[in-house]
């Protein structure tokens, strides 16, 4: 099987995908993009297995999590599992899309760059502040006591807000560290 990861730099979703490809110790190739060119939606990240392209990181994330279950991503536990996905729903359909740069440039084509940055920073913030009561309660994990999904989510969406300037924060930053480490990725700070 041949599995190519078509991402963009700083791309956060396509980071989901990678840290999950990593971990779940998937052979790949990464192919850097023009994100209009590849996925059918004009984003990254995007697939390709022996040839048939699929889109969307929550879906390629669950065709990973079926492709190779061993080492699995979600909890045994259904409650512990939903929660997982309470947390990952949140990052991707609440905290990331006021984010992307379309939809920002979409929405207010009258901002420039810098204030884009500042309301992004903001945003990632305010929103991990919200989250932050939902995470870490049982473990140094997001959810539970294993390394999820989640823990991708909500390290890459932080260490997303740390770029656009949102304020170092020390529960997520130790978070972000010990899962890098898990993921088989190094820490960069
Ligand atoms: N719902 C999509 C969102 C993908 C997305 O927003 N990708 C960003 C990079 S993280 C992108 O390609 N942005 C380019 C643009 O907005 O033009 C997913 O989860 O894969």
């Amino acid at each position: 099987m041949e599995l190519i990861l078509y991402s963009a730099d700083g791309s956060n979703c396509s980071q989901r995908v990678e840290w999950a490809l990593r971990y779940k110790k998937i052979p790949y190739k990464i192919q850097f993009e023009n994100s209009a060119s590849i996925g059918p939606y004009g984003y990254v990240p995007a697939i390709s297995i022996d040839g048939v392209v699929i889109s969307e990181s929550v879906a390629i994330l669950e065709f990973l999590e079926e492709l190779c279950p061993e080492s699995t991503l979600l909890p045994k536990d259904i409650l512990e599992r939903a929660k997982v996905r309470e947390v990952c729903e949140y990052v991707n359909s609440t905290i990331h899309p006021a984010q992307n740069r379309s939809i920002l440039s979409f929405l207010c084509p009258e901002l420039i760059e810098s204030e884009k940055k500042a309301l992004r920073a903001e945003w990632i913030e305010k929103c991990l502040c919200n989250l932050k009561p939902r995470l870490f309660s049982d473990s140094a994990f997001a959810i539970g006591k294993s390394f999820s999904v989640a823990d991708i989510f909500v390290a890459v969406i932080y260490q997303k807000g740390l770029t656009h300037g949102t304020r170092k924060d020390d529960n997520y930053a130790d978070h972000w560290a010990n899962m890098s480490k898990i993921s088989g990725h190094e820490v960069v700070v």
